[in-house]
């Protein structure tokens, strides 16, 4: 008998143990159609049984709970998996992820089971990490020579939005192949310094204000430690030393 609890209480940590590294990991591991996860979603201190029925690479997915099929999504993109997390290790609930697939990019779907029924509560795209603290890390590389980091929150009324920055980090040497000068501020005329051939230069942040990544304003520092502002559509082609993608 001794044995039989001892071994209860091994599996209920194992299980607690599996839910908090899904929660922390950068890549949840991601669960095919048909197969089960198990989780108390909405903290009514029953456990639900979740299963995602697709097809491979379908573009529809519906999700079940014990048995009933409670929602139906669709994308233009491939469905890859799904999983329970915990987005939020303080409150009673665990969500649904959903991964899919692109051609570019992978996305997640996220779900919140309540009152019997599934509701979308937010998405977000490339490499996520789930906190467990109600925040989500993206990283976003569709930035051309940089990976910019967003930050996503679980709000109040329990959706995931995200939290605009005024700036984004960028963190990006190089070293000047062709000299540009910097402006004092943006849309300014007013030359601070001038980037020349040879010296190390710091992109320290963008404001990607633009839908066009040309058109946005870099702040860069040069070797004397001044700080100015530049479109990249400037300095493109003039930095040696960034490596520039998609
Ligand atoms: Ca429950």
């Amino acid at each position: 008998m001794r044995r039989i609890k001892a071994w209860s209480v091994l599996m209920l940590c194992l299980f607690f143990q599996s839910l908090y590294a899904q929660g922390t990991e950068k890549r949840v591991i991601m669960l095919g159609p048909g197969k089960k996860a198990q989780a108390d979603l909405d903290g009514d201190g029953k456990v639900e049984i979740v299963t995602l029925y697709a097809k491979p690479g379908g573009h529809r997915w519906a999700i079940w709970v014990n048995d009933d099929k409670v929602f139906v999504d669709s994308s233009s993109i491939d469905f890859d998996g799904f999983n329970v997390i915990d987005l939020d290790t303080t409150d009673k609930y665990k969500e649904i992820v959903v991964r899919l697939n692109g051609p570019c990019t992978d996305f997640y779907v996220i779900y919140e089971f309540r009152n019997k029924s599934i509701r979308k509560i937010g998405a977000v795209g490339e490499v996520a990490q789930f906190c467990g603290d109600g925040s989500i890390i993206v990283k976003d590389y569709s930035m051309s020579f940089w990976t910019r980091t967003l930050k996503y929150v679980l709000t109040r009324q329990r959706t995931i939005e995200l939290v605009p920055q005024e700036f984004y980090y960028v963190g990006k040497e190089g070293v000047v192949e062709k000299g540009f000068p910097i402006y004092a501020k943006r849309g300014s005329k007013v030359v601070v310094d001038i980037a020349k051939p040879g010296e190390k230069v710091l992109i320290l942040l963008s404001d990607c204000s633009s839908e066009e990544p040309e058109q946005n304003w870099y702040l860069i520092k040069t070797e004397r430690n001044i700080l100015g502002w530049i479109y990249m559509k400037t300095f493109g082609g003039k930095i040696g030393g960034l490596v520039w993608g998609g």
